[in-house]
């Protein structure tokens, strides 16, 4: 670590003002170019607590840059995770206010509820598969505080890794039966394909990201506690959304998840 409390307090507050406010602001390592890793996740864990400490409710977790297209697009080369609150949470068919948000950019993905707890390291794929609860279609609505989208991974990761909404489809799954690495999915703006992916694009597997995740809490000493509801990660680039778009991810086996941007 190199920043102190108190710096760590001044840029959690500073950036959730930015998510609050809808207001964009320079990458924090323009102002602290020796910050590490740890005072990166130190920050987001800050911007967690302070909002549970308001009351609101953590709804789950968020492998973020699993795939090869959103690492080339953000140019950056490791997986990251985040957290999702409640009050981000849509289902299907609901509306999102977009004057709430940025510039906001949506990505199709793979979400799931465990029913095992997951510890790292070494947690497998196979591991994972047998602790699935169910599967859900889902959509993550990423809206980077930081001004044109333009970040390094720390800042990145303080920054909540862009969480800003997700909207989950009605429909569960069973994952038995279920070819994660496989399955396809289309992704709509408009009624126009505009982008079209495979589980794989999520580390090869999807079952994988989740593994990465148990193994990077394992270096804090944390789990994924059982029944944690988790996205794994964008399949396909992120498509930027104004006011007035339909966004429809259509999901081999899972089903379909839609939102509207008003
Ligand atoms: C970081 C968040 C990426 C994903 O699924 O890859 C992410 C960003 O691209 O702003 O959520
Ligand atoms: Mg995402």
């Amino acid at each position: 670590m190199n920043l102190d409390q108190k710096t760590i307090s001044e840029l959690a507050q500073h950036l959730e003002a930015a998510e609050l406010n809808a207001s964009d602001v320079v990458k924090i390592t323009d102002a602290y170019p020796n910050m590490d890793y740890e005072d990166a996740y130190a920050i987001q864990y800050e911007i967690r607590k302070n909002k549970i400490n308001r009351g609101q409710k953590f709804a789950g977790l968020k492998m973020g840059l699993t795939s090869q297209a959103k690492m080339k697009q953000m140019g950056v080369d490791t997986p990251i995770f985040g957290f999702l609150m409640d009050y981000m949470g849509r289902g299907d068919g609901q509306e999102i206010i977009t004057k709430e948000l940025i510039h906001p950019k949506v990505e199709p993905e793979i979400a799931l509820v465990t029913s095992k707890e997951l510890r790292g390291p070494n947690c497998s794929v196979d591991d994972v598969l047998s602790a699935i609860d169910f599967l859900v279609p889902a959509m993550e609505i990423i809206d980077s505080r930081y001004r044109d989208f333009k970040f390094d991974l720390k800042s990145v990761i303080a920054d909540n890794t862009s969480s800003s909404r997700y909207v989950m489809g009605g429909k569960i799954t069973d994952v038995s039966g279920v070819d994660l690495e496989h399955l396809g999915v289309v992704l709509e703006k408009n009624g126009e394909v505009v982008a079209t992916g495979a589980g794989a694009a999520v580390l090869g597997h999807p079952a994988k990201s989740v593994a990465m995740l148990a193994d990077m809490l394992a270096s804090r000493g944390e789990t994924i506690p059982t029944g944690t509801f988790i996205m794994t990660g964008a399949i396909t680039e992120a498509i930027a959304v104004d006011v007035g778009d339909t966004v429809t991810a259509k999901f081999q086996h899972l089903g379909s998840v839609t939102t509207r941007f008003a």
